[in-house]
């Protein structure tokens, strides 16, 4: 058993285990020099000798308990042939959506499209620097990625009205979603992936009479499936207002926490398993500080089953001595 797995089965706190959202990215000089020379960021996803050897970056500088497959939660709408392109200084930008064309899709065209991503994950999991480490797939929540696909670029801070006029649109979009996004999950864990993460990012967006629509049921559905493959599911609902009522209904194995959230409440009021909190931006600032705020969520913590990850993935402004420096501590804790 690998130390996440035995924290969140066995709900052990010794040894607290560690990974990072974004783990491999654009703070590691190795990344961006592959980066140089593969500026279309879809094909490097689909190159599975290059993304398998990225996802494995970090696990060569660092101690983490972890690697999780470079690959994009976008991925799925280009699965889904939903044009999708990252812009520099931008991010994404997603092509107009058909929903005629979208119902006509079917799981071999879909398979096909994203075949290079397991045989990445399954690359990554034959290799000895995986041994006694957990392997991560991931997804985005079906609340996220129809975001993505009807808004077409990143929301940032609200959607306007008009998002939600045409609820008959958003309700086929959903049930495709919750079809592929299991096959997309399926997939991954027939290749190697041992644990699956559910990202929402845009979590937060929603109003709190919107969450069983857009969220609950949705997200539900996918935990219950992953769960039913006898896999371990995490899910990430950034910038939600009441982890607690997620907790209590979508029931994940895992509930990752963002930074805006009180970590001593958290720990009083969620009896699952707990991953993440700290600030990514504290990697910015010094190691006294960093010292500081990482042992807070360890004290914090100790008492209950943990997961060391931040409140968001790893901005590239970081430099990976922090990083360096944070893995030694929580492993030295
Ligand atoms: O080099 C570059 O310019 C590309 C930057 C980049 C990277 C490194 C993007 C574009 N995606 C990724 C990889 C990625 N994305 C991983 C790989 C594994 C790892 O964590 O190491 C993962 C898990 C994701 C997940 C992802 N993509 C999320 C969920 C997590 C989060 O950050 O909230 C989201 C929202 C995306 C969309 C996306 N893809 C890329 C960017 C810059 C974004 C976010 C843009 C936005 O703010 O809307």
């Amino acid at each position: 058993m690998t130390p996440i797995q035995e924290t969140i089965l066995n709900k052990k706190t010794t040894n607290t285990p560690i990974w990072l959202m974004r783990q491999a990215g654009r703070y590691l000089p190795e990344f961006r020099e592959i980066r140089k020379n593969n500026p279309d960021f879809i094909k490097l996803c689909l190159n599975e000798t290059l993304s398998s050897e990225v996802t494995l970056q970090p696990l060569k500088r660092f101690e983490l308990d972890a690697a999780i497959i470079f690959s994009d939660i976008l991925m799925l709408p280009y699965g889904l042939n939903q044009k999708v392109e990252f812009k520099k200084d931008f991010g994404p930008q997603l092509g107009d959506l058909n929903i005629e064309d979208l119902v006509k899709i079917n799981e071999t065209e879909f398979l096909k499209k994203l075949d290079p991503v397991y045989k990445s994950i399954k690359k990554v999991s034959e290799q000895n620097l995986i041994n006694n480490k957990s392997l991560i797939g991931f997804v985005g929540a079906p609340w996220t990625l129809l975001v993505y696909m009807i808004n077409k670029h990143s929301p940032k801070k609200e959607l306007e009205k008009k998002f939600f006029e045409n609820k008959n649109l958003i309700k086929k979009i959903l049930l495709i979603l919750d079809k592929f996004l299991k096959i997309h999950i399926e997939q991954q864990i027939k290749n190697g992936a041992n644990v699956i993460q559910i990202f929402d990012s845009w979590a937060g967006l929603l109003d709190e009479n919107d969450l069983p629509n857009y969220i609950y049921n949705p997200t539900l559905s996918l935990v219950d499936y992953v769960k039913s493959l006898s896999v371990p599911v995490i899910c990430f609902p950034r910038g939600i207002k009441n982890y607690k009522n997620y907790c209590d209904v979508v029931n994940p194995d895992v509930v990752n926490i963002d930074y805006d959230v009180d970590p001593i409440s958290i720990s009083k009021l969620i009896n699952i398993p707990v991953q993440g909190g700290l600030d990514p931006k504290v990697l910015l600032t010094d190691i006294s500080n960093l010292k500081k705020q990482a042992l807070k969520y360890l004290d914090i913590f100790k008492d209950h089953p943990y997961i060391f990850n931040l409140g968001h993935g790893v901005l590239p402004q970081t430099n990976p001595e922090m990083v360096d420096y944070l893995v030694k501590m929580v492993k030295d804790y």
